[in-house]
């Protein structure tokens, strides 16, 4: 990726949101948060439709449709979760995808002009998604976090430092119990951007919990 893109692409994950409409009450709840957190300043959501009670088939297609189309008029990037055919279908703009997910040489292949984001819970895992393409790290989960039921121990702002101090330059984010009271130490410790689900789906109001985590992001970026 050349430097220009790689600095863009920094910048647009500075406050990534991911879920699906199992994290919110409902499918409607589902799209009202998302444009309450698009109205509060996320810069990128990943679509995460998986587990229990979650949509399938030609709904989840046409939620997909649904949540990117309203990223797109906000320039807010979309991104869908594992599922190649769906990034496909809707012509995301990228693909997540977890340790387990796949071949990542093939991977990279089927998602050629597309974003890649591979998730890392050491440094090894960082490096080999590194060497096979990926366009950024999703690193964690750095706290404990009862979102993800089959969630690896937490691995704490350590591993963000570790993969820095190893001179990975590639964009980074943090994830995994990411708060607004914690943001600011994830980004401190040499990340890119903050992922969050149920910090902004639970959220009462999710539009200025996610205008306050863009703030503190930003904030804590221009310590660094
Ligand atoms: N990957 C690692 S932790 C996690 C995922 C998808 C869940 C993050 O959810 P939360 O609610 O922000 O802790
Ligand atoms: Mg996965």
């Amino acid at each position: 990726m050349k430097t220009q893109a790689k600095t863009r692409l920094k910048q647009d994950l500075s406050l990534y949101y991911v879920a699906g409409t199992m994290n919110c009450c409902s499918p409607k709840d589902f799209y009202r948060i998302l444009v309450q957190a698009i109205q509060g300043g996320i810069t990128t959501f990943q679509f995460r439709e998986k587990g229990v009670n979650c949509l399938s088939g030609q709904k989840q297609l046409e939620m997909a449709k649904r949540a990117k189309e309203v990223c797109h008029k906000h320039d807010v990037l979309f991104i869908v979760n594992d599922d190649l055919d769906l990034m496909k279908a809707v012509d995301a703009d990228g693909l997540h995808v977890g340790q387990t997910d796949g071949n990542l040489a093939y991977i990279r292949r089927q998602t050629e002009g597309k974003l890649l984001g591979v998730s890392a819970h050491t440094l090894a895992e960082a490096k080999d998604a590194i060497v096979h393409g990926a366009d950024y790290i999703g690193a964690g989960p750095i706290y404990q976090t009862s979102t993800k039921p089959d969630a690896k121990k937490p691995v704490g702002v350590d591993l963000i430092a570790e993969i820095r101090s190893n001179q990975v330059n590639i964009p980074l984010v943090g994830i995994g119990g990411i708060t607004l009271q914690n943001a600011s130490e994830v980004i401190k410790a040499g990340v890119d951007g903050v992922a969050v689900i149920s910090e902004i789906s639970g959220a009462v109001d999710p539009s200025s919990v996610s205008s306050n985590l863009l703030f503190v992001i930003q904030t804590a970026k221009r310590d660094v």
